[in-house]
């Protein structure tokens, strides 16, 4: 891994300390005008720091697949950001709200992959290596103020990656994908309603966009490891109590904030 230039470690330093203190960055950041690859070199930069701290990739995420994402967000490209082993909370279990700043909440298809993959490998057969799929949570929480952002700043931003919850896996094979209902619920109420079809019209037509940005950043997903396919609905803000994603004939996720 080549040294990152001083603005990638400056940008990843003031990121890394926004989520650690809970603070967000102010809109004003010291780099103006970051390019996308600068951008991802800094979401590496960010997540070596996590790894040199004893977290562990667990897989990676994408976000933009929807256009509900990309209206509520003004952002149209498909982005991939990293996942590790701390932002994981178990089926069921707690999500502390006292760690994030702003956190909202997203329904999402994840995909297991089975064998070791090598997104750079030009013959790479992503979805050759995929053995499970279940329902997913995934929890947001932009370092920045007010959620703003362009696609450079929340591409450095991990994708505003924060915790993420898996449902059961089932085989992938027994399993239809193809426009089922996902419904979001918090305490109860039916907070978003949207469909499998809303993610590139199919979960699984976000595999190729994984693979060509896998392959221009030199990503790997080990066996074991997870991808999140992208928010079906709009991300909804997440207070305290219970929530859960539904996908009829796939199954649900549940955790709860406090
Ligand atoms: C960026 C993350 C987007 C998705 O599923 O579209 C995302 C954000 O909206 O802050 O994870």
């Amino acid at each position: 891994m080549t040294t990152p230039s001083p603005v990638v470690s400056q940008a990843a330093e003031l990121l890394d300390t926004a989520q650690q203190a809970v603070t967000p960055v102010g809109t004003a950041t010291p780099w103006p005008d970051l390019d996308l690859d600068e951008a991802y070199a800094t979401q590496a930069a960010l997540i070596a720091r996590r790894h040199a701290r004893g977290e562990h990739g667990v897989g990676l995420k994408l976000g933009f697949t929807s256009e509900a994402k990309m209206r509520q967000m003004g952002v149209d490209e498909v982005i991939v950001g990293q996942l590790t082993d701390g932002m994981q909370a178990a089926d069921g279990g707690t999500i502390d709200m006292d760690a994030l700043i702003h956190p909202r909440v997203e329904p999402e298809v994840a995909f297991l992959v089975g064998a070791d993959v090598d997104l750079a490998d030009p013959d790479v057969d992503l979805e050759a290596a995929l053995t499970g799929v279940a329902a997913g949570l995934e929890i947001i929480d932009s370092r920045y103020d007010g959620f703003r952002f362009d696609l450079p700043r929340v591409v450095a931003d991990n994708t505003s990656a924060a915790m993420f919850v898996l449902g059961p896996w089932r085989a992938l094979d027994e399993v239809d994908l193809d426009d089922v209902p996902v419904t979001l619920r918090a305490r109860d109420e039916v907070v978003a309603e949207g469909t499998t079809a809303a993610i590139l019209g199919h979960p699984l037509r976000t595999l190729p966009r994984l693979v060509a940005l896998g392959r221009r950043l030199g990503l790997r997903l080990p066996a074991g490891s997870v991808v999140l396919a992208g928010a079906a609905t709009e991300a909804v803000a997440l207070g305290p109590g219970a929530v859960s994603a539904e996908i009829p004939g796939l199954g649900s996720v549940r955790a709860v904030a406090v």
